[in-house]
Order: C-alpha cells, then structure tokens, then sequence
C-alpha cells in the first residue's frame, strides 16, 4: 500500500521510519512517499502562504502550490485523497480498517490557519479528523492515519494481534500478564497458569466486559 503525503514539513516524519513501520517499509510492504508541498512555489523565496481575504487571524495556504505538489503524483488518478482536519468524521477502527483496502492513498496536511477552499473542492474525496481538539498541524494525524490503516495491510503485523486487541470485538483489551509470576506482592490471576484454554477464554471475555464496563460504557451503549 502507498501512502503519498502533502505536507509543508516532510521533516516531521521521522516517527514513522521506526520499528515495525520501518520493518514494513523495508519489506516493499507499505511505502510513505512525502512530498514537500514549498518545492512547488514558484515564488522566489519558496512562499506558500497569504493573508485570508476579507481578513482575519493567521495565513492561508495558496491554492496553486497544493494543485502542483497533487500533480505531481504518480498515478494519482487511482488514489483517494483525505484531508486531515478537525471538520472531518472522526477516525474510528471500522474505517480504519476501511482504508486499508485502498491501494492508494494521498493525505493532505494542512498548517497554519488553512487551505484555500478551492483547491480542497477540487482534490479532496473525504475529510477526516483523529479527534475533537485542535492541532498546529495535519502531520501528527496523518501519522496517526498511516499508522493505524498500516496494521491491516497484510505482512505488516500478525494477524491474530488485529482480532484479539481493543475495539476487534468493540470491547476493550483483558488485562495481561507476563513473568515474573509475583510482582510487588501481586501474583497472576490462577486461571492464566492453569492451562485450561476455555476457562481462560471465559475469563478474558468477562474482563474484557468489566474493563469496558468500568472505562468506556458508552461503547457498551453502542452494541445494544
Ligand atoms: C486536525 C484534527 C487538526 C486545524 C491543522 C487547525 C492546523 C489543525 N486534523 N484532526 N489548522 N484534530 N488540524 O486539528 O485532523
């Protein structure tokens, strides 16, 4: 899976070069392709930006410069373009999942105070947002994106860690355990050292209940 990405600060982008997206990066399994949106300024001094017309805080990025860095996207006629922006549907694990199908994508991040609305007219098929809060930037939750939609793209991780882990079943995680067998006083629950696989099966489905239950009820709410 390709992920190309329109960013002003390509240099942000370290984070994602590391343990298993480096892995997978070097396996030719995902490939992260970012292009720096100021390469695409025909300005002397590679400006991007401008004052909003009609005035108002801050600086908009220009239409033009954004068209060009698109165009210059290999086969970007094949690729889903997503604007990372808090007036987006909020990430969730279903469309994360979703994504992952996709053989290609561009992410579009924005900085400073915008984009100017025509060029997002014209490029962007979907706007999405990682949450309710408001960043400097698109190119932590484009990370965010690549990240999470990396997981589903087989050979990148196990797939048995995708079915067991938070949200697969739209619970929440069982509490787990490894050595040492007591720690500060506090030993492993018998039941994970019995060797009984059903009896451990049933106690990771109540815990994954009770845990849900304790810390995220409204998601509980939402499988009635
Ligand atoms: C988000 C968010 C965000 C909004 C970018 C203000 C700079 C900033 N993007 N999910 N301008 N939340 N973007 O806060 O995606």
């Amino acid at each position: 899976m390709k992920f190309n990405v329109l960013t002003l600060f390509p240099e942000m982008f370290e984070p994602i070069k590391e343990s298993i997206l480096k892995r997978a990066q070097e396996n030719n399994v995902i490939e992260i392709n970012l292009i720096n949106i100021r390469d695409f300024s025909k300005n002397k001094h590679k400006k991007v930006d401008d004052y909003p017309y009609g005035g108002g805080a801050g600086m908009l990025i220009r239409p033009d410069v954004v068209y060009d860095a698109y165009q210059s996207i290999e086969n970007k006629d094949t690729a889903k373009v997503i604007y990372l922006s808090p007036q987006g549907k909020v990430l969730t694990q279903n469309k994360v999942k979703e994504l992952s199908k996709q053989e290609n994508l561009i992410l579009l991040c924005g900085h400073y105070e915008g984009i100017d609305e025509r060029v997002l007219e014209e490029i962007v098929d979907e706007e999405i947002s990682i949450g309710d809060y408001v960043l400097t930037g698109g190119e932590i939750p484009a990370m965010v994106l690549i990240d999470s939609v990396s997981r589903y793209v087989e050979g990148v991780i196990n797939a048995e860690s995708t079915n067991e882990e938070s949200f697969s079943n739209g619970l929440l995680e069982y509490p787990q355990y490894t050595r040492p067998e007591v720690f500060l006083n506090k030993k492993v629950p018998d039941v994970l050292l019995s060797g009984h696989h059903s009896n451990i099966e049933n106690w990771r489905k109540e815990q994954s209940i009770k845990n849900t239950k304790n810390k995220r009820p409204e998601l509980l709410e939402k499988q009635l």
